[in-house]
C-alpha cells in the first residue's frame, strides 16, 4: 500500500515539475508576445555587417524590400562598415529602442556573447542571418538562416577535381592560391577548409592563402603581389566574386589570360556567390570557370521565421538555403559530394536573363 502512495506522490511531483517548466517557458513567451511596442507595425532592428560586395548589397536589398511598412513592419537599418564594434553599438541601440526583433548579419563569428546576452535579458529575440556566431550558449540566439559554406567549398573543389581528371591534368600540376574572405567570417572559414582539405586529399600544390576581405580592391592588390611571388600559379580560388573581379584585373594587367585552358597557360579563376550579372557573364565567357552559388535572398526566410514567432510558433534552430553550381564548361555536368549528387548548371544567356528579372 505504502509503495502505491509513494508512486502516486512521485508522479504528482513529476506532473507539477513539467507544468511549472511549461509555465517558465510560456512566461518567457508571454513576456514577448505582448502587442509590439510600436502599435501595429512590428519593429525590426537589422545590423548589417557592411556593403563590401555585390552579395552584401543583394542581401540588404532582400531585407529592405521584405520588411516594408505595407507589409506591416518598420525596419531600423544599421550598416556596420565591416566592424564588429559598430554592430555591437547598433544592437545596443535597438535594445534601447525596444525593437520587437533583432536581425544580425555578423561580420565574424566570435565576440557576440555579451551583447546577445543583453538582448536576451531585454527579452528581444535575435535572428542570425548569413554568417554564423560562435557563442558559448546557442540559446543566445533564436535561430540562424544561411549557407553551408564548407559544402560550397566542397562543390567548387570537386568541380576542379572532376575538370582536371577530364582534361588529363595531373594533380601535382595544380598550383593554386586562395584569396580568402574576411578572416574569421563563416564564409571564409568554410570555403578555406573546403580547399585545404581538397588540396591535401588530391595532392594539389596550395601555394598561399591570403586575405582578400571579400572586396574587389583587395582582391586585385593581393593577386598582384602573388603574381610577383609565384611564377607557376595556374588556379586562383577566390572566396567571392568581387575578389575574382580584382584578381582578373591584376592577372590581365600582368599580361596573363584567365580561362580554363590550363594546358595552354591560361589561369583558371574559381569563385563564390554568382549574385550579379557581371559574375554570371564572366562565367559565360569562361573568365570565371566555376561559381559555387551563395544565395543572398534571406529577407523572405527571415519574414517566415518572424511570422512563425508572432503566431507563437517555434522555428527550427538552423535553416540552410539551397545553392547551385554554375559553369559554362561542358566537361563537368554533375558532382557527387558526401553521397549526394549535385547538378552543375551549364550557364546560357537566357539563364542569366531569367535570373536578372
Ligand atoms: C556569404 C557572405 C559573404 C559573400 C561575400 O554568405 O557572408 O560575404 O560570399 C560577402 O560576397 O562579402
Ligand atoms: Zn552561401
Amino acid at each position: 500500500m505504502k509503495k502505491i502512495i509513494v508512486i502516486i506522490m512521485v508522479l504528482a511531483l513529476c506532473i507539477m515539475a513539467i507544468s511549472c517548466g511549461n509555465h517558465m517557458v510560456s512566461h518567457e513567451e508571454t513576456v514577448r508576445t505582448q502587442e509590439p511596442a510600436s502599435g501595429k507595425n512590428i519593429v525590426i532592428g537589422f545590423s548589417q555587417l557592411g556593403a563590401e560586395s555585390d552579395w552584401r548589397s543583394a542581401n540588404t536589398e532582400s531585407m529592405k524590400s521584405t520588411f516594408t511598412a505595407e507589409n506591416g513592419y518598420e525596419m531600423i537599418f544599421e550598416d556596420g562598415q565591416q566592424k564588429q564594434s559598430n554592430q555591437i553599438t547598433a544592437i545596443r541601440m535597438f535594445i534601447q529602442q525596444e525593437v520587437d526583433y533583432i536581425v544580425l548579419a555578423p561580420v565574424t563569428e566570435k565576440g557576440w556573447d555579451t551583447v546577445l546576452q543583453e538582448a536576451k535579458d531585454a527579452g528581444i529575440p535575435v535572428i542570425i542571418v548569413d554568417r554564423m556566431v560562435d557563442v558559448s550558449d546557442e540559446n543566445l540566439f533564436t535561430c540562424w538562416v544561411g549557407s553551408n559554406f564548407e559544402l560550397e567549398g566542397k562543390k567548387a573543389t570537386e568541380w576542379l577535381n572532376q575538370y582536371i581528371k577530364k582534361e588529363g591534368i595531373s594533380p601535382e600540376d595544380i598550383h593554386i592560391v586562395n584569396i580568402q574572405g574576411t578572416l574569421g567570417a563563416s564564409a571564409q572559414i568554410g570555403r578555406t577548409k573546403g580547399l585545404a582539405d581538397a588540396a591535401r586529399a588530391h595532392g594539389w600544390d596550395l601555394l598561399a592563402e591570403v586575405n582578400g576581405d571579400f572586396t574587389q580592391a583587395k582582391g586585385r592588390e593581393v593577386m598582384k603581389s602573388l603574381l610577383t611571388l609565384y611564377h607557376n600559379i595556374n588556379v586562383v580560388y577566390c572566396e567571392n566574386d568581387n575578389e575574382a573581379f580584382g584578381a582578373i584585373e591584376a592577372i590581365e594587367a600582368a599580361g596573363g589570360k584567365v580561362g580554363s585552358d590550363l594546358k595552354n597557360g591560361e589561369i583558371m579563376v574559381i569563385s563564390f556567390d554568382g549574385v550579379k550579372e557581371k559574375a554570371m557573364s564572366y562565367t559565360l565567357e569562361d573568365k570565371i570557370s566555376c561559381i559555387a552559388e551563395c544565395n543572398p535572398l534571406h529577407g523572405p526566410r527571415v519574414k517566415a521565421i518572424i511570422d512563425l514567432l508572432e503566431s507563437g510558433g517555434t522555428p527550427d534552430k538552423f535553416y540552410y538555403v539551397d545553392e547551385e553550381i554554375f559553369s559554362a564548361n561542358k566537361a563537368v555536368t554533375k558532382l557527387s559530394i558526401d553521397g549526394t549528387e549535385y547538378d552543375v548548371t551549364l550557364l546560357t544567356q537566357e539563364i542569366i536573363d531569367d535570373r536578372n528579372q
